[in-house]
């Protein structure tokens, strides 16, 4: 069964330029490196992606009150990675799949207003898999620009449907849970029913009228189980005998809303007639969401102290500094090609476009693209990610675009394969992680481990000075002096 697909081959083709690369911390793994061979025609992508879902929320991961029964099916089927890191939040996330740069080098380093647009002088992953012949849709919440916006800082478009997206039905941040009106190809149309089923359902429609002859990319971000709470009653019902308050009762049910639709999504998979693969990717935008943990951390059984809800044994939650707030689930199902089961390569979402690129033949050329290609890893052949990776986490968000300097030991996380320097409140120590030991994050061991802490600290302040210039919304509020935040302007507040 498929077993072309299964000998696929990788070239890594390493030019001097990406080995210089390597000096910079943000520099280009991916560029010129991981031109893949597909033997046989591309296969269609579709990647589902919900909205602050953390690993706990899962029945596969142990979670004994919720039911999620068609994702725990994919998961078992799927190759899961179990290293895999987000960005803490919404905008920051989605920046890091569309530019393959960490989200601070594509500008956004907050999630509203100017901070949250993508900056509009790089080539992003639509684009990218159009270069590959691909056919590109989204269907929920975009997240990368502002309203007020509709050009970026070089006179570029930044909405999805000026860059790349075929086909958008998209909304600027959170869909209105019931009849949600969405921007249809640039049009206001009001759509019937529940958010997540409208976004599945005219997913699959279009899907289904894509021509066969090319292969298609069809990314739905959700915009569940973010709040407001709201779900269909048949969900609610699943949890109204439980010891959960009635917030938490919801979040579990849009979970299991959102469940539902990966279900759909599969049955109709199993009942398409072309003969063009398809793979299919599960993963989650941040980590739990909902508990309003500080991050204090969680008991022994892996549930968040604060809130008791369930979160893998994992401390820490959204927007924080610690695993939890980053490690999410991801799954990938290429039927005959990947295999069921778990690789722990230390992978980020700034890995996506570089492997899809990949996946579509496509060379990349922007030169600050940190990620890499996980397609060896797919193939089941030897990774090209670096046993030494080091990832940067940081919650950006500082109030104002002059504070930025202020907030750079704020909810900043500088971590590799085992060990998690974190930075929480600012005035706090930073606490080490030993994670091969410690998975749950309980200890700090800093005091024993006083050359580690330096040396994460030296990688924080070194990669800081390297990312600061890219930070360009930021840099162009700092300029003109008209300093946005919270949705009035510095200038005007100060009268
Ligand atoms: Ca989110």
């Amino acid at each position: 069964m498929h077993k072309a697909a299964i000998q696929r081959s990788v070239k890594a083709l390493r030019s001097p330029i990406a080995i210089l690369a390597l000096f910079v911390f943000y520099l280009a793994p991916a560029f010129g490196e991981a031109l893949s061979e597909i033997d046989g025609p591309k296969p269609n992508i579709i990647l589902v992606m919900s909205d602050d879902m953390g690993w706990g929320e899962l029945g596969m991961m142990g979670n004994k009150l919720i039911h999620t029964p068609s994702l725990d099916k994919l998961s078992a089927q799927s190759l899961q990675f179990s290293n895999f890191n987000v960005a803490p939040s919404c905008a920051p996330t989605r920046a890091e799949i569309m530019s393959g740069r960490h989200h601070f080098v594509a500008g956004v380093t907050h999630t509203i207003l100017k901070r949250n647009n993508l900056r509009d002088d790089i080539t992003i992953l639509p684009q990218v898999m159009k270069k590959g012949s691909y056919q590109t849709a989204m269907f929920g919440k975009w997240h990368l620009s502002s309203p007020k916006d509709k050009m970026g800082l070089s006179g570029k478009p930044l909405e999805p449907d000026h860059r790349g997206f075929d086909h958008a039905l998209w909304t600027y941040n959170q869909l209105k849970r019931f009849d949600p009106p969405l921007n249809l190809n640039g049009k206001r149309v009001k759509y019937k029913g529940f958010c997540a089923d409208v976004l599945f359902t005219e997913a699959m429609k279009w899907m289904e009228s894509a021509d066969t002859s090319k292969p298609f990319f069809a990314y739905i971000p959700t915009s569940i189980p973010h709040g407001p709470v709201a779900a269909p009653q048949q969900f609610l019902d699943l949890y109204k005998d439980t010891t959960l308050t009635k917030k938490q009762q919801g979040y579990y049910a849009m979970v299991s809303a959102l469940d539902a639709n990966v279900g759909r999504l599969l049955k109709w998979q199993e009942q398409q007639t072309s003969t063009r693969e398809t793979i299919l990717i599960f993963m989650t935008d941040n980590g739990h969401a909902i508990s309003g943990a500080s991050g204090a951390g969680h008991d022994n059984d892996g549930f968040l102290q604060e809130s008791g809800l369930y979160n893998a044994g994992m401390r820490g939650a959204k927007s924080q500094a610690w695993v939890g707030s980053t490690r999410v689930p991801f799954f990938i199902h290429w039927k005959g090609v990947t295999a069921a089961g778990k690789n722990n390569v230390l992978a980020s979402a700034t890995d996506l476009l570089p492997t899809f690129a990949a996946i579509a033949g496509v060379k990349l050329d922007d030169p600050k693209i940190s990620g890499h290609s996980l397609l060896p890893d797919i193939l089941g052949q030897t990774s090209i990610v670096p046993e030494n990776r080091i990832l940067v986490s940081h919650r950006g968000r500082w109030p104002r675009s002059d504070q930025l300097e202020q907030y750079k030991y704020h909810y900043a996380a500088v971590y590799d394969k085992q060990y998690r320097m974190s930075w929480g409140q600012p005035g706090t120590a930073p606490e080490l992680i030993d994670y091969i030991t410690d998975p749950g994050g309980h200890l700090d061991v800093s005091a024993q481990q006083p050359e580690l802490v330096k040396r994460y600290k030296k990688h924080l302040d070194r990669w800081w000075q390297a990312v600061k210039p890219d930070m360009v919304n930021d840099l162009e509020q700092i300029k003109t002096g008209n300093i946005l935040f919270k949705g009035k302007s510095a200038k005007k507040s100060k009268k």
